[in-house]
């Protein structure tokens, strides 16, 4: 991609260099800003890229920490760089965004007040300058966060990362003890699987392409790629380090499913038996067990397992097609119990 055709508005009556049809580019003071327990910074990049397992290489966006170096365009983190904190705690997230492109962090689940919310055409875009996310997570759990700008493209394009709120610790607790939830089910092995699929035709678009009365196709999304936290599913997930789950026989893993895609997925647990215990930020009234689950975008879910045996065991997830139901694609991971 040439720096001019990703310097271009998208659609037909594009206003060109950093202009886009729908763009707000306000991003004022935060209201009622206070000191915070904890800070984010994050930048984008717009220029990364994932090598695909067939050699392909598609071009993917993001959010950088810039606290750690992430200032570049050029590339960052796929997924982008977690943010994880404690329930209760008064988080800033600074995001900021050069000039020629607007972006928004909406922390996805999390109930902040209007101005802090992130989404397009109701809060403010961010656009050559700062805004400071101001929010305060009530609920533990497994969240995300992403881009809420031309968000068919931007949230394809790859601008997510997870979003962790931990319970307060527990003081009649071992030191060290990680819970779901307060009050909740412990766990030893925590994996983060952001299941995606990526059609790489839309992986060539600008940034604001479609706002300006364009249609550049975003209705009709036919992946090629099947992705598992940043890792192709094809045969890379099946041993990726921070997807593939190494554990022993009598620890419990915490797997925080994210579909971070458009489409349904089954994902089949390999054998495994998982105690679903938690659902999009919130424990469940009733945990359930579960061999499989099926999913919509968006959805999260925390499953813990508690392997019986050792052994080696394959996790698919389907990709269905969300009109037809069709099977478009897979991806695979492992857990391997010692
Ligand atoms: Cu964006």
């Amino acid at each position: 991609m040439s720096t001019t055709s990703m310097m271009g508005g998208g659609g037909t009556t594009s206003g060109g260099m950093g202009n886009a049809c729908y763009v707000y580019p306000g991003h004022p003071a935060t209201p009622g800003i206070v000191t915070p327990d904890i800070l984010f910074q994050r930048g984008i990049y717009m220029n990364g890229s994932v090598t695909m397992d067939d050699g392909n290489v598609v071009t993917v966006w993001g959010f950088t920490d810039l606290a750690n170096g992430g200032g570049g365009m050029m590339s960052g983190q796929f997924p982008s760089p977690a943010i994880r904190v404690t329930q209760g705690q008064i988080v800033h997230t600074e995001l900021t965004v050069g000039n020629m492109w607007a972006h928004t962090i909406h922390h996805h689940g999390i109930e902040p007040s209007w101005e802090n919310d992130g989404v397009g055409h109701i809060s403010w875009d961010v656009q050559g300058g700062t805004y400071t996310y101001q929010w305060r997570p009530s609920h533990a759990g497994t969240y995300f966060y992403h881009c809420h700008v031309n968000t068919v493209l931007h949230a394809e394009m790859g601008m997510y990362g997870a979003l962790i709120v931990d319970p307060v610790p527990d003081p009649n607790d071992p030191p060290g003890t990680q819970r779901v939830f307060a009050g909740g089910p412990t766990y030893d092995v925590e994996a983060i699987w952001a299941c995606d699929e990526f059609d790489s035709s839309w992986h060539t678009l600008t940034w604001a392409a479609g706002t300006c009365g364009g249609d550049v196709g975003l209705n009709d999304l036919n992946p090629d790629y099947f992705i598992i936290t940043g890792v192709d599913g094809a045969t890379s997930a099946l041993t990726a380090p921070g997807v593939a789950v190494q554990m022993t026989l009598g620890q419990t893993l915490l797997v925080r499913y994210i579909n971070a895609g458009y489409f349904p997925q089954t994902v089949n647990f390999g054998g495994l038996t998982a105690t679903v215990v938690a659902s999009d930020g919130r424990p469940l009234p009733n945990a359930f067990q579960a061999t499989s689950l099926e999913t919509c975008a968006a959805e999260r879910y925390d499953c813990i397992f508690t392997p019986t045996q050792a052994g080696t065991y394959t996790v698919e997830v389907q990709y269905h097609h969300w009109i037809t139901g069709d099977l478009v694609g897979t991806a695979r991971t492992r857990i391997t119990v010692a």
